[in-house]
């Protein structure tokens, strides 16, 4: 590699330091003579930027590791939209490479760009998460003779669960929407997606051997929302195209609350006293449930729901629900249903409240109040997904009183800046973090990407980057320039003035490029 000494290095990586820390010189457009400006989301764990820089010419010369296909598909995507080709006689050459580097565990990657390109990795995974730093680099429009910054970066994660969950049963989401949501997911190196299934006003998943589920459940959703669901083959796909992009989906069917579109479907689920087995459209929460004094018949149903989930989604993980529920047997509920997951060889999540069953340390538990006392389970040893609602749910107001929005958990909304200062350290057995999106108010997908978009960015960082390497004012910087990027990917994005892109509207959206920003 022709790089200057270490500590040029370094100084210079300093001066440039802007752009990805904390200084405050603007992080895009800078003028050519200091080089091209690195914005990386989420900031890397290490990086080195030398000066000068790699022109890139109109193609490339790649050469990959057989084993690495999903990175080298990616890494064609990622160069196909900067407008540059594939050439076996290019002079620049860019090089997937599969190494034994056991430091970068299974997530992590090196990125070195000097004369020329070189990605390495020890999976296929921290390969595309390489790509995904690449495509960050790169233009998000084809611009000849691009200048990529020289940079030489070292990136692990410091969480292995960076999710997002969406509440599909709610209000329907597309499985063209959830694969744009994929391909955005991945940009971020977010690996978790997270599906709820199933609720009170709609069960979305196919089940071969209860067809009404669908039929009867899936007809409904809350009022102003889609029906809808989705087919054991379109999941099958779902899972596939999420896998070849780095991400696992995690399915939640919720028990043994949350369940009038089941109930509709099936009455003999319900006790004998329940009055409405009507499918449910409003937004109450909490006032259904299976019938527990009926396990004759309750157990072999959830065994036989989950007998199909876990054919569809090879996730070691599987959500089992167990919120907002109150009953005598729920303890009993949680335990029974746990130990039937860990029986077909999966790891159950309950959210926090399954903390009160009796279950092995192993069952993973997703915080979502604030103020809920988790202390006892993180000291039984309970491995924590960390969705505390007044920063990560994402139903609430990018800022106060935004129109269709939650604010129940916190009354000035989820401001960005609000989820950005969330500190994971608190919980001593986390293993990541999750943003969610309930749909009780979210009936479009613009209004979708407006809820998600840029707090799921800010969620990636917090998740992905270790503290002394985030701050703020870096953040904003970096995520301010990657708007090009967030144009290219379609994004309706909520149109964020801590980012500089309060001017909706004024830009010009490139051609093919949909929608934009929007206030939806
Ligand atoms: C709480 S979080 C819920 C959901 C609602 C959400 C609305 C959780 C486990 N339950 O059922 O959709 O609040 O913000």
């Amino acid at each position: 590699m022709n790089f200057p000494s270490r500590l040029g290095a370094a100084l210079l990586g300093l001066a440039t330091a802007a752009a990805i820390g904390c200084g405050s010189s603007p992080a895009a457009d800078a003028p050519e003579a200091t080089g091209p400006v690195v914005h990386l989301v989420p900031v890397p764990q290490s990086i080195d930027i030398f000066p000068g820089a790699l022109r890139l010419s109109d193609a490339v010369k790649l050469e990959s590791d057989a084993a690495a296909p999903h990175a080298r598909r990616a890494l064609e995507e990622a160069l196909a939209g900067s407008g540059i080709g594939i050439d076996d006689a290019a002079t620049t050459r860019i090089r997937l490479q599969l190494t034994d580097d056991t430091a970068l565990g299974e997530e992590g990657y090196h990125l070195v760009v000097a004369d020329d390109v070189q990605l390495s990795a020890r999976t296929d995974v921290g390969l595309l998460h390489a790509v995904q730093s690449l495509r960050q680099l790169l233009p998000a429009q084809p611009q000849p003779g691009y200048r990529l910054p020289r940079v030489a970066i070292t990136d692990a994660p410091a969480y292995p669960w960076r999710g997002l969950s969406l509440d599909v049963a709610r209000s329907f989401l597309s499985v063209g929407y959830l694969e744009k949501t994929i391909d955005r997911m991945a940009f971020f190196k977010l690996n978790r997606l997270h599906l709820h299934l199933t609720d009170d006003q709609g069960w979305r998943i196919e089940i071969g051997r209860y067809p009404k589920l669908t039929q009867i459940g899936g007809a409904s959703a809350v009022e102003g929302g889609r029906s809808g669901h989705y087919t054991q083959a379109q999941l099958r796909h779902l899972v596939a195209y999420a896998q070849a992009r780095g991400i696992t989906i995690v399915p939640e069917i919720d028990l043994p609350g949350h369940v009038q579109a089941a109930l509709a479907s099936y009455n003999e689920l319900a006790c004998d006293d329940v009055e409405n087995l009507s499918p449910y459209s409003g937004r109450e929460v909490g006032f259904s449930v299976l019938c527990l004094d009926k396990p004759e018949v309750v157990y072999p149903f959830v065994r036989h729901v989950l007998e199909e989930v876990l054919a569809i989604f090879p996730s070691r993980e599987i959500h089992i629900g167990g919120d907002e529920i109150e009953h005598p047997l729920y303890a009993d509920f949680v335990a029974r249903a746990a130990a039937m997951v860990q029986g077909m060889g999966r790891t159950p999540i309950v959210w926090e409240e399954g903390s009160v069953a009796d279950t092995s340390p192993d069952v993973v538990l997703q915080l979502w109040n604030d103020n809920y006392d988790i202390a006892p389970a993180v000291e039984e040893g309970h491995p924590l997904i960390l969705s505390p609602c007044s920063y990560f749910y994402v139903d609430h107001g990018n800022y106060a009183g935004q129109s269709q929005t939650y604010d129940w958990c916190r009354e000035e909304g989820v401001p960005l800046a609000r989820l950005y200062a969330f500190d994971p350290a608190a919980f001593g057995t986390a293993i990541g973090i999750e943003a969610a999106l309930w749909t009780e108010l979210v009936h479009t997908d613009a209004a979708a990407d407006n809820r998600l978009w840029p707090r799921l960015a800010a969620s990636a960082e917090l998740a992905w980057s270790p503290a002394e390497r985030r701050s703020y004012e870096g953040f904003r910087q970096r995520m301010g320039a990657l708007r090009p990027h967030m144009d290219a990917l379609g994004i309706g994005y909520h149109p964020e003035p801590d980012l500089g892109w309060a001017d909706a509207g004024a830009r010009t959206v490139p051609q093919g490029a949909p929608a934009g920003p929007s206030s939806d």
